[in-house]
């Protein structure tokens, strides 16, 4: 893309004060993919557009024209007959060489999304209704993890991702980075993409999939390799320990209540699967896809009434009382 159409798109990010966070625009490309998509939306919205100035402009000529329609029938009008013969032919022509065109040039942008790496950085993501499992694979089986609704990738190095989906369709969207791709029940996908510049993007379920589908957003937190590795390392630990008597008693309640049966805090014997991992769940910006931001007091809003906040959510209202939610919370706010 031309250098100056680019900086002007990321000029939002740059505003002295501004942060990247929430970036969520096909008009501000932030990686190769993402830009060749921007290019193909370009060389689309252009020939299009010239194509309909034509069409505008031949049938504004056309009835403006002041001539006498003839009456003969065109048989017995040989030259005018070849004529409008050859201007039919040319008209079908060109449609055929414009839609060859943009034919040819989708085929080579989306061929080129699908390229694989060797050194890229793996992962798979699972969609639920209505948020996102996320693993860090790894060919050392103790160094993968499981995460939920949060990405981090570093940036200049090309991140596969696999795509699959627990119940419906969703579809994976981060417009700033790539293009959509479906998740779908029993027929895996994936997609490619990089980051250049570190930003915090955000990224969405791109397909009706149910009650709460408007809330099953997700992050994609590009930094630099350093940092990148500090953060894998931080995930990859246990729990952190508890340090007050509240955290103490809320692991307590944790482990003993419904809560276990559904999430997984590494180093606590809860080990469900049926919601997200929360092992280090206070170290992500969000909790339930997009939904709050995770402080202490989000997360008891949370445990008290999922099902006011997220109406349809998979998390039942567990009775707890309120002593139990204060330290549950505490719990949960200590999981960096
Ligand atoms: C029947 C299974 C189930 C039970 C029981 C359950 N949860 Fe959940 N929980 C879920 C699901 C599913 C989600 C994801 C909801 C969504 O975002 O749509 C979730 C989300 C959460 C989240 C947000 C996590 C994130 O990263 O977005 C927290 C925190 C949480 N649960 C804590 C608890 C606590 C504490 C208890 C016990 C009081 C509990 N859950 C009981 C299934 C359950
Ligand atoms: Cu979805």
């Amino acid at each position: 893309m031309r250098p100056r159409l680019k900086a002007l798109l990321g000029a939002a990010c740059a505003l002295p004060g501004a942060s990247c966070v929430g970036w969520q625009s096909t008009l501000s490309p932030q990686g190769p993919h993402a830009e060749s998509l921007l290019r193909l939306i370009f060389a689309f919205a252009i020939v299009c557009a010239l194509v309909w100035i034509l069409v505008v402009a031949m049938l504004a000529g056309a009835l403006m024209r002041r001539r006498r329609i003839s009456r003969e029938p065109l048989a017995s009008r040989p030259r005018e007959e070849r004529r409008l013969g050859m201007l039919v032919g040319a008209a079908t022509a060109a449609t055929v060489v414009v839609i060859t065109g943009l034919t040819v040039l989708s085929f080579v942008a989306t061929r080129g999304l699908e390229a694989s790496h060797d050194d890229a950085l793996k992962l798979r993501m699972r969609g639920y209704q209505w948020w996102w499992e996320v693993t860090y694979l790894d060919p050392r089986p103790d160094r993968i993890f499981l995460t939920a609704n949060e990405i981090h990738v570093p940036i200049g190095r090309p991140v596969e991702i696999e795509l699959s989906a627990a119940d419906v369709i969703h579809s994976f969207w981060v417009p700033s980075l790539a293009g959509k791709k479906d998740l779908i029940p029993g027929r895996d996908n994936a997609i490619t993409f990089t980051a250049t510049r570190p930003g915090v993007y955000r990224g969405q379920c791109a397909e009706f999939c149910g009650l709460q589908h408007a809330h099953m957003a997700f992050l994609v937190i590009a930094e630099p390799p350093e940092a990148f590795d500090g953060w894998r390392r931080a995930q990859l630990t246990d729990a952190s320990a508890q340090t007050t008597s509240e955290e103490e008693r809320g692991r307590g309640v944790f482990t003993q209540k419904a809560c276990a049966a559904c999430h997984t805090v590494r180093g606590t014997s809860a080990s469900g699967s049926l919601g997200p991992d929360l092992t280090h769940v206070a170290s992500r910006r969000y909790i339930a896809a997009g939904l709050l931001e995770s402080t202490r007091g989000s997360f008891a809003a949370w445990i008290a009434d999922p099902e006011t906040l997220k109406p349809g959510s998979n998390m039942p209202n567990v009775p707890l009382t309120s002593d139990d939610l204060r330290d549950v919370s505490a719990f949960m706010a200590s999981l960096k």
